[in-house]
C-alpha cells in the first residue's frame, strides 16, 4: 500500500439527506446492465467465517456483474469456506488474528490489494452485490466513502433483531450528538471507499470485531472525508446464524464511541 495521502481539511461535509441522494440514484451509473470500465477497477473484500453454505452464490453473483478483483478474508473457518473461495478462483488470504474488524483491518493493510474504488460487503447472502454499482457511482461522482444505510428512503432490513435495531438507533443518535453528523445507520459493514480513503483512515483503525464500521464511520468524519449515505436493502442471511452477541459487541461499539470521544 502506498504512502498515507494528506489532503488539507475542510471537505469533511456528511451528506445523509434525501436531497443528497441525487448523487447516487438508483438503477443509473455503472449500470446494472452495462458494466463502465471503471468499475471493474474495483476490488470487493468479503470477511468470512463459516460461510460455506453462503459464499459461491455471493461470489458468483459478484462475478456475474463482472466484479474480478475479489478478496477473501477468511477467518480460520472450520468449514470449507476458504476451499470453496479458492477453488472459485477468488484471493483468499488468511487472517492472523480473529473478529471480523481484525479481517477487515488486515485486508485494509495487505501488499496484494489493488483496486479503486475498496469495497467491503458480508459473505453471508445478506447483502445485494448490484448495490455495489450504486456506491461505486456515489465514489465516482465525488465522495470518499459511500455507506449503505437501512434506515433512509428505500432502505430496509430483514435481518436485524429488535435489540439490534434500538442499539444500532442508540449509537447513531449518539455519534450524530457528538460529531454532529447525519448518520442513519452505523453498525452495516456495505461500503465503498476510494483508495486513499482506506489509506487516510487504515492507520487509525483499531477495532478487532463488530464495532469496526462504527469505528470507520466516526473517524471518516474526524478525518474530514467526504462520505455520503446510500439505500441499501438487507435480507436475511442466507444459511446459518450470525455471529454478532447483541450485548457483547453492542457493549465494545459503545466503549469504541466514548473511546473516540475522549481521543
Ligand atoms: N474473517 C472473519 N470474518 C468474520 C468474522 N466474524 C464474522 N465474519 C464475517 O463477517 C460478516 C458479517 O458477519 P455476521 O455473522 O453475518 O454478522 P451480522 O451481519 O452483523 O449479523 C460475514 O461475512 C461473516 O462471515 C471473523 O471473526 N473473521
Ligand atoms: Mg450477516
Amino acid at each position: 500500500m502506498s504512502h498515507l495521502i494528506r489532503r488539507k481539511g475542510g471537505v469533511g461535509r456528511i451528506m445523509a439527506s434525501q436531497a443528497d441522494f441525487a448523487l447516487a440514484p438508483v438503477n443509473k451509473g455503472c449500470g446494472e446492465q452495462k458494466l463502465k470500465p471503471t468499475c471493474t477497477n474495483a476490488a470487493v473484500i468479503i470477511p468470512t467465517l463459516n460461510e460455506e453454505k453462503n459464499i459461491i452464490e455471493v461470489i458468483e453473483k459478484l462475478r456475474h456483474l463482472g466484479f474480478t478483483n475479489i478478496l477473501v478474508v477468511d477467518g480460520n473457518s472450520k468449514d470449507r469456506t476458504a476451499a470453496i473461495a479458492k477453488k472459485l478462483g477468488v484471493h483468499v488470504i488468511t487472517q492472523n488474528g480473529s473478529g471480523k474488524g481484525d479481517a477487515l483491518r488486515q485486508a485494509f493493510s495487505y501488499y496484494g490489494l489493488n483496486g479503486d474504488p475498496i469495497v467491503m460487503m458480508d459473505a453471508d447472502g445478506s447483502m445485494n452485490p448490484e448495490e455495489l454499482f450504486r456506491l461505486i457511482e456515489t465514489i465516482q461522482q465525488g465522495a470518499d466513502l459511500a455507506k449503505g444505510s437501512r434506515f433512509i428512503r428505500g432502505g430496509y432490513t430483514k435481518d436485524m433483531t429488535l435489540i439490534r435495531r434500538i442499539g444500532n438507533s442508540l449509537f447513531v443518535l449518539l455519534v450524530n450528538l457528538i460529531w454532529s453528523t447525519r448518520y442513519t445507520d452505523l453498525c452495516y459493514g456495505f461500503a465503498a471507499f476510494k483508495r486513499e480513503a482506506i489509506e487516510k483512515l487504515y492507520p487509525h483503525l483499531k477495532s478487532r470485531n463488530f464495532e469496526i464500521e462504527t469505528e470507520i464511520f466516526i473517524k471518516a468524519k474526524t478525518l474530514g472525508l467526504r462520505v455520503v449515505e446510500v439505500p441499501s436493502v438487507e435480507l436475511p442471511r442466507r444459511h446459518g446464524k450470525s455471529n454478532l452477541k447483541a450485548y457483547k459487541d453492542g457493549f465494545k461499539i459503545l466503549r469504541t464511541v466514548l473511546d473516540a470521544f475522549m481521543n
